[in-house]
């Protein structure tokens, strides 16, 4: 072979060797010191960029997350390192992405507390809007997920007021005021923010976790509670400017520790109610000033010759035994039963007055997303309707025998389910497979499917809220080149469409805010 080949062949091999020659842990180690540390934090916890641990991770495949490093994502500050780094380092990256951190990682309260932005004081702020809409308890926020922004969009005239930044992956419903004021949003990262509608600016922020479920407000508007898979804590906050009250580090009496399903307010109860995903309890968290003696157990040292009050923790936990895990959960309109699934798709009612389970086994086939279930009154019978995430079924139950009523066959699993008190009709999403561009809308006198719509043929179309009076519904077309689509929910005839980055949830102030059967709370 003449030499020149031999170069050439030689460079070439050394080439393919280093490019496919595996990385070492060493060299990961500096590899993510060097490139993504100073966005997404030393120890993976994230910063300006998201968190980079497994469980933060969950919803992003690893094609995926090789992609994003290779190329970028756009609208967002991650730059693409494909001219940097070789294929080999980049898989290597991911690989080192989604292995758990070997260090322990401390979210605790001086953590948190370092991370407290006031970004204005509310005592600065007006109490009159800076925009004017007819009716202030018609605004709805939208979610948009493409882009990380909310829209913030008047329920009368059906057009955007105004657009903002919000932090990276919010998940789950944003919780307002009382007045309707203020609302109090979660990211996937931990991150919660209180924004002020009325002056359309961010009060304060404060990062509670670093993986968060939820968060939920108390019924006199005082306190949020956060819910956390990591660390495995309920962060309770003061709903003011979000400093720190108290952190429940959770876990049993024998010290095993739990991540967190989901926390709820129960108003009626002055309480925060939590389901846990790896201890068999549910905890029951009284804000009231002077909780009642018998919340906790305390009666029992109550000496009632004396008068004598025990010593009682401020906001403290009762803990109710349940029969399996609680992966989410709904209540009942009065708040006394809470029906709770397992990730295997078994039900269990808890009567939250007797402090016990009521119904070991409720027919709950196929994983629901109890979170999305809705209640109305079927024929003198309130029943609970909700969508699988495993199954194209929705389950409706009656609320006082507990029994199936109907298993409603659809076109394949589904996310959400809405309705509204003035409208006869609830309508539910596909949200998985091929069916999944269509919305169903169910006959709430027969439990049939009346009407069945393709919006976006091949978009996703999911999650519906309503305007104030149920008149008009609104409908989400689930993708980056995305919209809201109105509906008038008496005809069902498309009203209009306004565009957005992959519209998520959209939330109603006063359906909200009054507790609308027809929606999440
Ligand atoms: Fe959600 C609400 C749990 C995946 C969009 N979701 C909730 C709530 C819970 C929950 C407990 C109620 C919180 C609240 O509103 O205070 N979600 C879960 C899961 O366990 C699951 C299946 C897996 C996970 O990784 O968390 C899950 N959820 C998703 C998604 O993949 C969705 C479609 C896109 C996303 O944002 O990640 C999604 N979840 C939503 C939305 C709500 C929600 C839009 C609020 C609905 C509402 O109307 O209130």
């Amino acid at each position: 072979m003449p030499l020149f080949r031999v170069i050439v062949y030689s460079i070439f091999t050394s080439l393919l060797l280093a490019l496919s020659a595996p990385v070492l842990a060493a060299e990961v180690t500096r590899l993510y010191q060097d490139n993504c540390a100073v966005c997404h934090n030393a120890q993976r916890l994230g910063g300006m960029g998201p968190a980079l641990l497994p469980g933060n991770l969950k919803r992003l495949r690893k094609k995926a997350a090789v992609d994003v490093i290779s190329n970028g994502r756009i609208a967002t500050q991650m730059p693409a390192f494909a001219d940097k780094l070789t294929p080999a380092d980049i898989e290597a990256l991911v690989e080192f992405i989604y292995t758990p951190s070997s260090e322990t990682i401390a979210w605790n309260l001086s953590e948190i507390n370092d991370s407290h932005i006031i970004h204005n004081r509310e005592q600065d702020l007006s109490k009159k809007p800076v925009f004017e809409v007819e009716d202030l308890l018609n605004l709805f926020l939208v979610v948009e997920l493409g882009d990380h922004h909310v829209t913030l969009l008047d329920g009368d005239r059906l057009e955007p007021i105004h657009r903002f930044k919000s932090r990276f992956a919010l998940h789950g419903g944003p919780k307002y005021s009382n007045s309707g004021r203020f609302v109090y949003f979660a990211s996937r990262d931990g991150w919660i923010s209180k924004y002020d509608i009325y002056n359309l600016k961010l009060v304060a922020e404060i990062r509670a976790g670093i993986n968060t479920r939820n968060l939920a407000v108390s019924g006199d508007g005082r306190y949020v509670m956060v819910a956390n898979y990591l660390p495995h804590s309920l962060v309770l906050l003061d709903a003011k400017d979000l400093k720190p009250i108290k952190i429940y580090n959770v876990a049993d009496q024998n010290g095993k520790t739990s991540r967190i399903s989901a926390v709820y307010a129960a108003p009626p109860r002055n309480s925060f109610i939590a389901a846990l995903k790896d201890i068999r309890e549910v905890w029951e968290i009284s804000y009231e000033d002077d909780p009642p003696l018998n919340f906790a157990g305390w009666v029992h040292d109550y000496n009632p010759e004396s008068g004598e009050k025990p010593e009682i923790e401020p906001f403290p936990v009762r803990r109710i035994k349940v029969d399996d895990y609680l992966d989410d959960f709904f209540f009942d309109q009065e708040y006394v039963s809470i029906i709770g699934a397992s990730r295997e798709g078994k039900g269990q009612v808890v009567d939250m007055d007797l402090g016990r389970v009521i119904v070991p086994d409720l027919a709950l086939p196929g994983m629901p997303h109890l979170g999305s279930g809705i209640t109305w009154d079927y024929q003198g019978r309130t029943v609970l309707a909700t969508p699988n995430l495993k199954t194209g079924k929705v389950s409706v139950i009656d609320m006082e025998s507990w029994e199936t009523i109907k298993q409603i066959e659809t076109l394949g699993p589904g996310f959400f389910m809405r309705s509204h008190e003035n409208t006869p009709y609830a309508w539910v999403d596909v949200f998985f497979g091929p069916n999944k561009d269509v919305m169903h809308i169910i006959d709430k006198r027969s439990l049939e499917i009346v009407k069945t719509l393709r919006p976006a043929p091949g978009k996703t179309a999911a999650h519906v809220e309503f305007t104030r009076d149920g008149k008009y519904a609104l409908l989400s077309i689930w993708d980056p080149d995305g919209a809201v689509i109105v509906y008038d929910a008496a005809t069902l005839e498309e009203i209009k469409r306004i565009p957005m980055s992959k519209p998520s949830g959209k939330y109603n102030v006063y359906n909200k805010i009054t507790r609308s059967e027809g929606t999440s709370h």
